[in-house]
């Protein structure tokens, strides 16, 4: 059990706590010690595995320590399941819907007995909406354009979740008698940034010890269907997952089908079919005649291909790839020796600076930019001249005192709504390292944003541009930059982009970082560090560079400080 998947109990617990209108005071409490648990470093499993006191952790005491104990132990959350059995999952949808929070659910839940997103849309177009106190004609409007979007959300789960969830049922399904593979397949083993289902394969000669296992699988739910090879479940989280049990000899072969996408399978099928050969889950065959299937490189290899990581199988590049040579070899996560976007206590952080770098050092990074926010985020306490120059000062003092590690001095700059940078020239002078990034106003016309970008890339300090649409995986639409224009303009005044690797973020996606790596642009794959946890999601980043076809080369920050420094304007 990961410290992010309790964080996410309470929260859900918290969510559900202020629909039914609880004391405010209990739904902080749950709030907060969710963001306490997933900014601790370590393992909350581990401690409780080790009987160490959870209670010295801030915001946590001696009834959250037992139900985070409750958790870790049986699977179970007994107050989440009471509450979950009052509320229908239906209602916790409509959470999804931009610009409607608990308090507003409530009343649809409470007053109108509305339990799921259809009857909301239903209700909303019969004008029951605003017939209710506080709520008006243009809520109600604006709740109907925006449930289409909601009810695609419900639908896909983030890259994290779905390898939290099905990483942790492989793993136990891999300790069962008689299993001698297993493994993630689907959207989720080439890493698309959301996944609809989650695919799990197993081969054992009895389909009945996985498949007991799952149905009784802590995370699991209730089972939907099982068949003789196929078992279908739901997750406690609502999300449902296909189980395939195949022999031994079929293994590589379902391994690539249930990978897939579909459309390179249909690539696949067609190269084997001009070779007279036919493929299907369990193997490739002459006529009758099994040809191969135990390992995926069989597979492949009686086709003729190569393997290919799974997280090229899009039918974009692989064939391409290919055809010109060969499928280079990807960046990896071990590649990657600096991480240049983070956060301390000077803005929105959970660390110091010191305890950034030594939290950086330990995962073997070289270097580090800190990159606190500048003053337009006031929410986030952003930095003005003065606070940053302090900061700045601060950060030189520590980068004397530690070793192992270089620390550049860098900024997260805002481009304001009116097209000019949030810190005067002289102050991001002084940076080794800045970041422009847009934060407000995304809604703004292209035109207008592209003035904004165009302003970034054209200022002669600023390094990078962050997280460069603003868009929120699944949550909200980036800004409407015209990508064409600003890769040409960041090749031509040497910017570099950023593919942001939080989950949330994944911005660059995968195709706009293969069009910037083919302008040559160097990408940089950054955390967006705010606590000393942040750095666990650089695997996300490191997955959707791949998905782009990057390799080694094509990522800056894959070099050491000296190289990457010959990078910079
Ligand atoms: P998702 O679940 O929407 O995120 O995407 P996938 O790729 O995981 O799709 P899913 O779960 O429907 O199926 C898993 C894999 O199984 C898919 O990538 C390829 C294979 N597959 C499923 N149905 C078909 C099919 O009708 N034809 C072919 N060729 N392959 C299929
Ligand atoms: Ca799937
Ligand atoms: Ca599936």
């Amino acid at each position: 059990m990961k410290n992010e998947q309790i964080a996410q109990c309470f929260e859900l617990l918290a969510d559900l706590l202020e629909i039914q209108g609880a004391n405010p005071f209990r739904i902080r409490a749950y709030r907060n010690a969710a963001r306490t648990i997933s900014s601790t470093a370590q393992s909350l499993a581990d401690l409780v595995t080790s009987q160490q006191d959870l209670t010295s952790l801030d915001g946590i005491g001696k009834d959250l320590a037992a139900q985070i104990r409750e958790i870790i132990t049986t699977g179970h959350h007994t107050q989440l399941e009471e509450l979950q059995e009052q509320i229908p999952p239906g209602v916790l949808d409509m959470l999804r819907i931009p610009g409607v929070g608990p308090k507003k659910v409530a009343v649809f839940f409470k007053d109108l007995h509305l339990t799921s997103l259809d009857e909301l849309q239903a209700a909303a177009e019969a004008g029951r909406l605003s017939e209710l106190k506080g709520f008006g004609k243009k809520t109600e409007q604006s709740i109907l354009q925006n449930i289409a979007q909601a009810r695609q959300d419900a639908q896909r789960i983030s890259i994290a979740d779905a390898r939290a969830a099905s990483e942790t049922i492989v793993e136990d399904l891999l300790k069962l008698p008689g299993v001698r593979h297993a493994s993630v397949a689907g959207s989720c083993r080439r890493r698309r940034e959301t996944c609809g289902d989650l695919d799990v394969l197993a081969t054992c000669d009895d389909v009945n010890i996985p498949m007991d296992a799952l149905a009784a699988h802590p995370l699991v739910d209730s089972v939907l269907q099982r068949g003789d090879t196929k078992q279908r479940v739901r997750l406690k989280t609502g999300v449902e997952l296909d189980l395939r049990v195949v022999p031994d000899e079929s293994y590589g072969a379902a391994l690539q089908y249930f990978t897939g996408s579909k459309e390179h399978n249909v690539v696949v099928r067609q190269r084997a079919k001009d070779l007279g050969l036919k493929v299907n889950e369990y193997g490739v065959f002459r006529g009758d005649e099994y040809v191969a299937g135990r390992t995926e490189e069989d597979v492949y290899a009686a086709i003729g291909l190569p393997w290919m990581p799974p997280e090229l199988r899009e039918n974009r590049l692989e064939f391409n790839m290919i055809a010109a040579g060969g499928i280079p070899e990807l960046v990896t996560l071990s590649d990657i020796q600096g991480d240049l976007h983070m956060h301390t206590t000077a803005s929105d952080g959970a660390g110091t600076i010191e305890q950034m770098a030594e939290a950086a050092r330990e995962r073997g990074l070289r270097y580090i930019a800190i990159t606190d926010h500048s003053k337009r985020v006031s929410m986030a306490n952003g930095l003005d001249a003065v606070r940053l120059r302090k900061h700045w000062g601060e950060i030189r003092k520590i980068r004397e005192k530690i070793s192992g590690i270089e620390i550049l001095c860098g900024i997260e700059c805002d481009i304001l709504e009116d097209a000019t940078m949030d810190l005067p020239d002289d102050v991001l002078e002084e940076a080794d390292w800045v970041i422009a990034v847009l934060h407000y106003g995304l809604k703004q016309p292209r035109e207008q944003i592209m003035k904004r970008l165009m302003t970034a890339v054209r200022n002669p300090h600023v390094d990078i541009i962050g997280h460069p649409t603003g868009r929120l995986v699944g949550r909200r639409e980036g800004a409407d930059v015209n990508m064409t224009e600003l890769l040409k303009a960041a090749a031509d005044h040497k910017v570099m982009m950023e593919i942001n690797a939080h989950p949330k973020r994944l911005d660059l996606d995968d195709i706009n970082a293969s069009a910037a790596r083919d302008l040559g642009i160097p990408i940089v794959i950054s955390t967006d560090s705010h606590s000393v946890n942040g750095f666990d999601v650089m695997q996300y980043g490191v997955d959707q560079a791949r998905r782009a076809g990057l390799t080694r080369a094509d990522v800056a920050n894959t070099r050491s400080l000296q190289e990457f420094k010959k990078l910079l304007k």
